[in-house]
């Protein structure tokens, strides 16, 4: 770490550098030097990022983008360049390593602690949506192709079935039912797409709440970080996205799945503060497709989550045996309970649009 970390041009020497954080993807450090000053440092995941340069291409674009159009430092990412002014660095294993300064007076949330929380996460990420408008969507790169067509996630989720590589296909019979059941809805968002009725925009594509700092003492966004998959998608993967996570009332693997379901509270005020954030600029077929998308994002997390189980645990860091089985589980059951509310659902929306 010490090694790596010296690589880049940060300011003083490094005294501490421990795991921080809850994410599922990269390795992410929290590095504090001398000066006061601290720093995340993150290895990329090369699996999950196969074209690395190119990520960090768009990252880059994005970071300076969003920077010149704010004047809180603390409101935008930035990287912090190696010493050969490069923007990540690359160990003798072939493993790329990025700095960000850190974000100072900030919280990350896995829960909202409260609902006003939440109505923060829909405003930053509504935002940033509407910020990216202007951004030349031909300049990125597709850090991750297909990253929500969920037509092609049933079709990895379906060659994984076939090829049972773990034996873990007979446990899995609820789910897997389940997960075909629903098969004939995946083409939804995409469809919409590919046929023009709904629009394509730059969007973040992994809204949970943890990829949002809020200011530490007064609560309000300050800045959307993990920008690995800002490229170009629907707006209804980002608001689906963000209520899959944020309106459960339970965690993503929680065990006893009598504590999962839908907080409708929550589910309208980050309605209100995803659609304050858009600034009316949602058209009314994304409108109409809000609740779908919602329902579309969950299915497709828990169909993810279940095929990296089914596959033995590739892709998505884990913790215990079954902790993927766990994490689709409560998806799924998010899913039935979407479907039990729709109408309530809908009319909530209405309400709020
Ligand atoms: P992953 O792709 O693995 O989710 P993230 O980029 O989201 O990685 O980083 C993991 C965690 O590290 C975040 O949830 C947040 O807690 C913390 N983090 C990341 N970047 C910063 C930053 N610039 N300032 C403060 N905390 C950060
Ligand atoms: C991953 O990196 P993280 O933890 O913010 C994943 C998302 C999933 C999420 C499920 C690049 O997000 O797509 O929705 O886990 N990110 C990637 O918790 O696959
Ligand atoms: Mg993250």
């Amino acid at each position: 770490m010490e090694q790596m970390i010296s690589r880049f041009a940060v300011k003083g020497t490094p005294v501490t550098a421990c795991r921080f954080g809850e994410g599922h993807i990269n390795e992410t450090y929290l590095v504090a030097c001398d000066t006061g000053l601290c720093y995340i440092l993150q290895k990329i995941n090369r699996q999950v990022f196969q074209r690395p340069e190119e990520l960090m291409e768009n990252i880059a674009r994005v970071t300076a983008f969003l920077g010149e159009r704010s004047d809180d430092r603390r409101s935008a990412m930035h990287l912090v360049p190696a010493c050969d002014g490069c923007m990540y660095a690359v160990d003798e294993e072939g493993e790329y390593w990025r700095v960000y300064e850190f974000i100072p007076d900030s919280v990350c949330l896995q829960r909202a602690e409260h609902p006003q929380d939440l109505y923060h996460v829909g405003l930053a990420f509504g935002n940033f949506q509407q910020l990216l408008a202007d951004f030349p969507a031909a300049a990125l790169h597709e850090s991750i192709p297909d990253f929500h067509n969920t037509r092609v996630r049933y079709a990895q989720f379906r060659d994984v079935l076939k090829k049972d590589v773990v034996g873990r296909v007979g446990e899995c019979r609820k789910e897997i039912e389940f997960a075909l059941a629903h098969e004939q809805e995946a083409g939804v968002i995409v469809n919409g797409l590919e046929d023009g009725t709904l629009p394509l925009r730059v969007t973040h594509n992994d809204t949970k709440m943890n990829n949002i700092l809020l200011d530490y003492t007064t609560r309000k966004p300050l800045c959307v970080i993990d920008l690995d998959t800002v490229m170009p998608g629907s707006s209804l993967y980002d608001y689906g996205d963000s209520v899959r996570f944020g309106v459960s009332t339970a965690a993503e693997d929680e065990r006893d799945l009598t504590k999962v379901h839908v907080d409708m509270d929550l589910y309208r005020v980050f309605t209100q503060g995803y659609l304050d954030g858009c600034g009316g600029s949602l058209t009314e077929a994304e409108t109409v497709l809000l609740p779908m998308g919602a329902k579309l994002m969950t299915l497709e997390c828990g169909v993810r989550f279940l095929t990296d189980y089914l596959n033995g645990d590739h892709y998505f860091r884990i913790s215990r045996e079954t902790h993927n089985l766990d994490r689709c589980r409560t998806q799924f059951r998010l899913v039935q309970e979407m479907e039990e509310r729709w109408e309530e659902i809908t009319q909530m929306i209405n309400e709020v649009s």
